[in-house]
């Protein structure tokens, strides 16, 4: 494997003998030379084979093919980058059939072979912007003293609610896959670690097969303690988002310019609106719950002013899961709030319910039993401080910030009621 240090250290030391392996994106013939562009991830470098037997290789040899070159490097203005490989030695390490797809095939069909989707520059890219998001967003969180914690996907019950949940058999016993590490976070806090944050697969239950659903997906989840507003924790998410946009730019800037140019547009100012001012917007009755097509159409106007990021807060509290916390003044809105990017939801975040009484109250009120969330609501006893948090879906972030048509492209191995294989 190299990269693009790898190169610039071959550049400072040419000339000077070389071993590379990587893909072979293509061979050209011209006379009694053959040029072999090698990759890697996505780094692209010449060689230049000159030898008779290493020239015999080289007429049959296929693309895709995983090669070892050993040779010289020499500095060449024309080449990319600057530098290119003499070969003396070109080893076939493993000969690739053509590939099942190519760069334009249809997406369920590169679903099927992810390998060979991810030889394609435009596939493969995605993936690493979504690793260097992630990176970005642990390197903000650890500024901020958030300690980074790993809860269990086996639960004894379902972590949110009973429905759009995963069953499975455990010793006699039915164990669910966790939809969420919500309840897993804020015993965190009570617990007295102060911020906390988990990045880790989540899995939903959800017949669905619109662009911005999985069945298993990456959530980023943060909790903190302290008083504040839902507007305040919109803030400090926009925050550690914006901080991961420049990380992404700095590791892969050039390849997005390429690929995705929309993915280094400005992001604008984060618009924070109630959700009754949204409703007013949309000329909607005020209690409405927003579907996508309203996402959708807020995201436009919003965008048409230069505002991607979008807060909307103050959520009727019909509309929310009996722990979030409602306003003392409007008890029918909570202190919770919905984080919208280019038109679509990518986050939801409330200040916590901690007086164990009103939280039983609303668990009581949303006609919940309670049954198997009992270690939740038992710590509440030991004094919870106030606290709040959210959660963040990872490929959602990545498809609008790179402007794929759906989540899909932003994963490796997505899953979806109809696929799970391979
Ligand atoms: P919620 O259920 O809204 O909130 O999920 C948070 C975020 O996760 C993403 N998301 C999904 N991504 C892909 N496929 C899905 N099926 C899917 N469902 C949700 C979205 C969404 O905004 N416990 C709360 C968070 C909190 O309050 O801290 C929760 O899970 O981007």
């Amino acid at each position: 494997m190299f990269s693009l240090s790898t190169i610039s250290d071959l550049k400072q030391h040419a000339p000077a003998p070389v071993t590379l392996e990587g893909f072979v994106d293509a061979v050209r013939h011209q006379g009694k030379i053959a040029f072999v562009q090698l990759r890697s991830r996505l780094t692209l470098l010449q060689c230049v084979v000159l030898q008779a037997d290493l020239l015999d290789i080289c007429a049959s040899l296929s693309s895709e093919s995983y090669v070892r070159v050993h040779g010289r490097s020499q500095l060449m203005p024309q080449a990319i980058h600057g530098i290119e490989i003499v070969a003396d030695q070109l080893e076939v390490l493993a000969a690739a059939a053509p590939l099942p797809i190519d760069a334009h095939s249809d997406v369920h069909l590169k679903g099927q072979h992810p390998s060979a989707r991810l030889r394609f520059a435009a596939d493969l890219l995605p993936l690493l912007a979504s690793a260097a998001l992630e990176h970005g967003l642990r390197d903000w969180l650890a500024t901020q003293d958030f300690v980074e914690i790993h809860t269990p996907k086996l639960m004894g019950a379902p972590s949110e609610s009973g429905s759009e949940v995963f069953k499975l058999g455990y010793f006699g016993q039915t164990a669910y896959l966790a939809q969420s590490p919500q309840f897993y976070k804020q015993m965190a806090i009570i617990g007295g670690m102060g911020r906390v944050f988990e990045i880790g697969p989540v899995f939903r239950a959800e017949p669905s097969f619109s662009v911005r659903h999985a069945t298993e997906f990456i959530s980023v989840d943060i909790e903190l303690e302290g008083e504040r507003s839902a507007a305040d924790l919109a803030t400090l998410e926009y925050a550690m988002i914006s901080y991961a946009f420049a990380e992404l730019e700095a590791a892969h800037g050039s390849h997005l310019q390429q690929h995705f140019p929309q993915t280094l547009a400005d992001s604008g100012p984060l618009e924070i609106l109630t959700h009754a001012q949204v409703c007013r917007r949309l000329q909607l009755a005020t209690d409405t719950a927003l579907t996508g097509a309203h996402e959708r159409e807020l995201g436009q106007q919003l965008q048409a002013q230069g505002v991607d990021f979008c807060a909307i807060v103050e959520v009727p509290w019909s509309q929310r899961p009996f722990y979030h916390r409602r306003q003392s003044s409007r008890p029918d809105l909570t202190e919770s709030f919905e984080l919208l990017y280019r038109g679509m939801e990518i986050t939801t975040g409330a200040m916590r319910e901690h007086r164990r009484d009103v939280l039983l109250a609303q668990l009581a009120e949303k006609g919940l039993s309670g049954a198997g969330a009992q270690g939740y609501l038992d710590s509440f006893q030991w004094g919870a401080p106030p606290h709040g948090g959210f959660g963040l879906g990872l490929a959602r972030l990545v498809a609008l910030r790179l402007g794929l048509p759906s989540i899909r492209e932003a994963t490796f191995l997505h899953r979806t009621p109809k696929s799970i294989l391979p």
